[in-house]
């Protein structure tokens, strides 16, 4: 006899995106261990031999003061501290276990998550949206962490050399590391060659995603993402979020903007009042299934 959905022989899952960028969700409620290995993530999330997927993401029991905790493997196993998408998943995914346990969801419906970046709170709202506090964005350069410093040991237009170039870039923490380069012509980037060099370079020790983004007007940017550990994703919501950041601190940008990424638009707003980042964009459930 199984527990919950986990049996000896088969483990349920979830698929879901947000704008492309897509997650199997476990729900792993009824334990404290994460139902999967870093091992058996790589194998669901390959394309070709698994699921297929950016990332697993698991809904644990909540810490005390939240309802539940999320945690993330990457496609290649490893563990961020966020996700920007995947939380916005994460909500749907809640709302659909606790609809089947009997108690549905009238949006708009708040959940306190923990995660390794702290509480954070993403609510359903009446449109299906998913509008998420991602909380305050962490600039201190040995926090992000980058070994890149200037004036206040932040890291904004700096200058960092990539592959015998050098990039003017701004990195920005919202509770994972990212490094972001404004650049003429995004589409012009070639981010399998580019993205990994920057993804492993020295400046980053805990390893780092990468944004090139192209200003289109001071609300409206256009970005392209190369992520630690899944590499080129159609949609990055803590990338989105940097990137907002980035644009404010170098005065490209207004302090709300749509971000467009390769599968679709995000709303990103940079609170003057309480320095809290809010983005809001689409989460959708594609199909559910048991994995062997
Ligand atoms: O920080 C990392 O290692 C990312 N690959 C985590 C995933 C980030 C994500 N794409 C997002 O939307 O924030 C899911």
């Amino acid at each position: 006899m199984g527990r919950g959905n986990h049996t000896e022989m088969a483990i349920a899952f979830s698929k879901y995106h947000g704008l492309g960028n897509d997650f199997v969700l476990v729900d792993n409620r009824h334990q404290a261990d994460l139902m999967l290995t870093p091992e058996q993530a790589i194998k669901w999330c390959d394309r070709n031999f698994g699921i297929g997927g950016d990332g697993v993401i698991f809904v644990l029991p909540g810490s005390p003061g939240t309802d539940y905790t999320m945690r993330i493997l990457n496609s290649d196993g490893s563990e961020p501290e966020m996700c920007g998408n995947g939380i916005r998943c994460l909500a749907k995914f809640i709302a659909d276990l606790e609809t089947a346990d009997g108690t549905p969801t009238a949006p708009p419906q708040a959940y306190t998550i923990h995660t390794l970046a702290g509480p954070i709170t993403p609510t359903l709202q009446r449109d299906g949206q998913v509008t998420v506090d991602m909380g305050e964005p962490i600039l201190t350069a040995g926090a992000i962490p980058t070994t890149l410093t200037a004036a206040a040991d932040r890291a904004i237009g700096q200058t960092l050399s990539v592959d015998q170039q050098d990039w003017v870039v701004t990195c920005v923490s919202m509770g994972n590391p990212h490094c972001i380069t404004f650049v003429k012509d995004a589409a012009a980037i070639d981010l399998a060659a580019i993205g990994p060099k920057f993804e492993h370079h020295s400046a980053f020790p805990q390893r780092i995603n990468t944004e090139f983004i192209e200003v289109m007007s001071r609300n409206y940017l256009k970005m392209r993402v190369w992520e630690r550990g899944a590499g080129a994703t159609l949609a990055c919501g803590t990338g989105a979020c940097a990137s907002l950041v980035a644009g404010v601190l170098t005065e490209r940008c207004d302090r709300t903007a749509t971000v467009e990424l390769p599968g679709g638009p995000l709303l990103i707003e940079w609170s003057d009042v309480d320095n809290r980042v809010y983005m809001t964009g689409p989460a959708d459930k594609v199909f559910a299934g048991k994995m062997e």
